[in-house]
């Protein structure tokens, strides 16, 4: 089984994570997984703190000469704006004072009243999307073992605050060749301009955007996931999954809510078969996934982000040390991080692919692995 846990506060000394059930003699850098750390932190329309922070991973444990060893990886990411923070942040001693102002949309007012605090700061620090660095970390692991199999993850931007992107039929991985040279993630570089437009125009209001991406996985083979129980569907997985990356709102696979207006004859995608491919469609409105199960075709998946909830000119709140009525709190923030959540996105993607795909071809070592993948096709080639 493929796990992983993350730790650490936004303002905290560092973010840490494990990542258990990976398996021996996978090639594994500190450099590689950096590369994508640097991807999650670009984007137009991100704040001070960017400039502030720098990720770079230090392997912990787990890898041993550039290649895993089959023990949990333990990697760490520092945070530079710890310095500023040492006093309000120290695990031990001090005072600091109290945030009392939650803000609306954010973890504040339910977060306070489930763990009893009147101190937002011991919600916010956790909740924060700082976290997702670490599990773009993590994801990073996964996505080097679905490399080594010829899977691959992409992503771009589809909308921001309205402004949206009508997909072109290209290849993803030149979609994503596009998206990776946009400010905004996006594969047109005159709609990434609306988008940056949009952006400024929404930081002039002190207000925040949201809006959509899509993650594309290439190259899995039929038969990841299962039909026979609800949690070992990779659907509902890899919706949870990218539905637990900080203000996702909505997931769609495929078609999506576009199924509601399709009708059943143009709704699935039909079977074909050739000698030089085997089992095929002309179509992927089912994005890749039927029954639970992978089809062969590309995995697609669709997410909506909620404007950020911090907005420099706040919303109605209440005070909830005097349950007056106050405005929100003002903290540093970003005022769009949608290019920024599709990189986690892939991350936490690979994560739930990597594991479906243990759990079909594991075992220990990656040679292993290599040999049970190769013996699946072999069998797929006769049926
Ligand atoms: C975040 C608020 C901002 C973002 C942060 C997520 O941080 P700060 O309050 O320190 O300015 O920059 O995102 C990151 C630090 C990051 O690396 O993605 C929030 O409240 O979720």
């Amino acid at each position: 089984m493929l796990r992983y846990l993350t730790a650490g506060e936004s303002h905290g000394k560092a973010l840490v994570t494990i990542v258990e059930g990976v398996p021996a003699g996978l090639r594994l850098t500190a450099e590689y997984i950096n590369t994508h750390l640097a991807r999650r932190q670009q984007g137009y329309g991100r704040g001070a703190r960017q400039k502030i922070e720098k990720d770079q991973v230090e392997i912990l444990s787990g890898v041993r000469l550039g290649r895993t060893l089959g023990s949990p990886v333990a990697l760490v990411v520092r945070n530079r704006d710890w310095e500023n923070w040492k006093d309000v942040m120290k695990p031990e001693g001090g005072r600091a004072q109290a945030l009392t102002h939650p803000r609306p949309g954010h973890a504040d007012l339910p977060g306070a009243m489930k763990y009893l605090t009147r101190d937002i700061r011991n919600i916010l620090e956790r909740s924060s999307a700082r976290e997702t660095a670490v599990r773009v970390a993590a994801g990073s692991v996964a996505r080097r073992l679905l490399e080594e199999f010829g899977i691959h993850i992409y992503s771009w931007v589809v909308e921001i605050g309205g402004v949206r992107y009508t997909k072109k039929d290209l290849p993803p991985e030149k979609l994503f060749e596009m998206a990776e040279a946009s400010e905004t993630r996006c594969p047109d570089p005159v709609v990434t301009e609306k988008m940056k437009r949009r952006i400024d125009r929404a930081c002039g209001d002190g207000d925040s955007l949201g809006g959509i991406f899509e993650v594309v996985a290439t190259g899995l083979p039929p038969g990841l996931g299962s039909h026979v129980h609800w949690d070992r569907k990779l659907d509902a997985r890899l919706a949870g999954a990218v539905m637990s990356i900080q203000a996702i709102k909505g997931v769609e696979i495929g078609e999506g809510f576009g199924f509601a207006v399709l009708p059943g004859s143009r709704a699935h995608d039909e079977i074909f078969y050739s000698k030089h491919r085997g089992y095929y469609r002309r179509t992927n409105h089912a994005g890749g996934i039927e029954g639970g199960m992978t089809n062969g075709e590309p995995v697609v998946i669709r997410a909506v982000m909620k404007p950020i909830p911090t907005l420099m000119r706040p919303l109605h709140s209440v005070d909830i040390a005097t349950r007056r009525a106050h405005l929100a709190t003002v903290e540093r923030s970003d005022v769009c991080a949608v290019p920024s959540a599709s990189v986690v996105a892939e991350a936490v993607v690979a994560v739930e692919l990597a594991g479906a795909f243990l759990e079909k071809f594991g075992g220990d070592s990656v040679k292993e692995i290599k040999r049970n993948l190769r013996g699946y096709r072999s069998e797929l080639k006769r049926f």
